[in-house]
C-alpha cells in the first residue's frame, strides 16, 4: 500500500505557445500541489468532439495525500494562473490550458463537479495513448480493463503523433545516480515519513528502522537504567542484521535506497543513554561491527526543534513515548550534532526543518528534494 494517492492528470492546449503552457502548468503542479513522478510523450492531437486547431496533450503521474476534491480546486486555480479564461458558452472551447483527473488510485468518484474516472478516457485516444506511456499498474475500476485493453477497444480513430519527449521535475533530479541515502534525526523529526515519501516518488527501496519488535524499548523508557544497555545491543544487533540484509540485496527494479537511519544512530543514542563503563563494552562491540557497513552516498540531519518534537511525539501517540522528556531530546540532538562535527569523509546535509512542513505544503517539500539533489551533485 503506497502512502499517497496516485493521480493520473490529462493536461492539454490548443493555443498559443502550447509547449510552453504544458510545461508551466507541470512545474506550477510540482511546486505547489503535487509531486510530478512521471511524465507521458507530447503527443499532438486534433482536437476531439469540435472544431478547432491541434492540441498538445500529454498525461502525468502525480503522487498526493490530498484529496481529489482539493487537487480539483488547486488544479483549476493553476489552469487560471496561466491564462484560461472559461467562456460561458456551449460546447467545447478552444484552450491555453486544461488540466483534467483521469484516475485517482482505482476508485470511483461521482460527485457534481466530479467524474473519476474521466467518464469519457476510454473513447479518447489523446488520454489513453498518452497515459499507457505511464506504465501504471492500473485498472479501470467500473470497466475491469488496463489502459492497454482500453486502447485495443477504443474506437477514436484520430491520429495522435509524438512530438517528444518530456521528462518529469522527479526524473531531472541526480538521486539516481547515488546508490544510497540515509536519512536522519532525533525522535519525532519526521525522518521514516520523509523516507517513504522519497522511496515512492523516486522508485528508491525504503529501509525502515524496526523499532516495534524491539521488546526493550517499552521498558528501557519506564527504567532506563535497567534496560539501557539490552536496549542498545538489541538496536544494534537488528540494524547491523538489517542493513547487511537489505544493503546487500541490489534490487534491479529500484533506483537506488533511502533509509530512515544510519548504523551510527545506535553510537549517538548509547552514549546519551549508557554508563560510562558500560558504554566503553558497547563501543568496542560497535567499532568491531560497524567496519563492515557500507556508508551512504549522502547522510540528511533534520533538524527540528523541541517543541516541534515533542508535538510529533505526541500526534503519532506510541504510549511508551509519551513521557520522553524534553531535556532527553536535547541530549540526542546534541549527540547527532557533535558526531557530525567529526564527520570529515561523509557527505553531510543538515537542514533545519522546523519552519517546514513537507507533508502539507508541496513547496516546502520540492525545496527538500532539491537541497538533497544538490548536496549530491557537489
Ligand atoms: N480536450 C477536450 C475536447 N477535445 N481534443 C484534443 N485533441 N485534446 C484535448 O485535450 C481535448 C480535445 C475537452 O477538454
Ligand atoms: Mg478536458
Ligand atoms: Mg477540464
Amino acid at each position: 500500500m503506497k502512502s499517497q494517492n496516485q493521480v493520473v492528470l490529462s493536461i492539454g492546449s490548443n493555443v498559443g505557445n502550447r509547449l510552453e503552457a504544458i510545461q508551466s502548468s507541470i512545474n506550477v503542479i510540482h511546486n505547489e500541489i503535487a509531486t510530478v513522478v512521471k511524465v507521458s510523450k507530447l503527443y499532438e492531437t486534433p482536437a476531439w468532439g469540435f472544431e478547432s486547431a491541434p492540441f498538445y496533450n500529454v498525461a502525468v503521474l502525480i503522487h498526493t495525500t490530498k484529496s481529489a476534491q482539493k487537487v480539483l480546486t488547486q488544479i483549476h486555480k493553476v489552469e487560471k494562473q496561466l491564462g484560461r479564461i472559461r467562456s460561458n458558452e456551449k460546447g467545447y472551447q478552444a484552450r491555453t490550458i486544461d488540466i483534467d483527473i483521469v484516475s485517482f488510485n482505482e476508485e470511483i468518484i461521482s460527485t457534481e463537479n466530479l467524474q473519476i474516472p474521466h467518464f469519457e478516457m476510454q473513447n479518447r485516444k489523446f488520454v489513453l495513448l498518452p497515459m499507457h506511456d505511464l506504465n501504471l499498474n492500473w485498472m479501470h475500476p467500473n470497466f475491469k480493463k488496463s489502459i492497454t485493453e482500453l486502447l485495443l477497444n477504443c474506437e477514436d480513430e484520430s491520429e495522435c503523433v509524438v512530438i517528444e519527449k518530456l521528462v518529469s521535475p522527479i526524473e531531472k533530479l541526480n538521486v539516481r545516480a547515488f546508490n544510497y541515502i540515509a536519512i536522519e534525526g532525533n525522535i519525532g523529526a519526521g525522518k521514516t515519513t520523509l523516507a517513504t515519501k522519497i522511496s515512492e516518488d523516486c522508485n528508491a527501496k525504503l529501509v525502515l528502522e524496526r523499532f516495534a519488535d524491539n521488546p526493550f524499548l517499552p521498558k528501557f523508557y519506564k527504567d532506563q537504567n535497567r534496560y539501557a544497555f539490552p536496549l542498545e545491543m538489541s538496536f544494534l544487533a537488528d540494524r547491523y542484521q538489517q542493513l547487511t540484509d537489505d544493503l546487500a540485496q541490489f534490487d534491479l527494479f529500484k533506483d537506488f535506497i533511502v533509509a530512515d537511519y544510519h548504523i551510527f544512530k545506535s553510537l549517538i543514542f548509547a552514549k546519551v543513554t549508557l554508563h560510562e563503563d558500560e558504554f566503553r563494552l558497547y563501543k568496542t562491540m560497535f567499532d568491531i561491527i560497524h567496519k563492515e557497513m557500507p556508508k551512504p552516498d549522502l547522510y540528511v540531519y533534520l533538524y527540528q526543534n523541541t517543541e516541534r518534537l515533542l508535538a510529533n511525539i505526541k500526534k503519532r501517540g506510541r504510549s511508551y513515548e509519551q513521557e520522553i522528556p524534553a531535556d532527553y531530546l536535547e541530549k540526542i540532538n546534541r549527540g547527532y550534532l557533535d558526531y557530525i562535527k567529526t564527520q570529515t569523509d561523509l557527505n553531510v546535509l543538515v537542514i533545519d526543518i522546523s519552519d517546514l512542513d513537507f507533508i502539507k505544503k508541496q513547496s516546502d517539500y520540492v525545496f527538500l528534494l532539491d537541497e538533497i539533489n544538490k548536496s549530491l551533485s557537489k
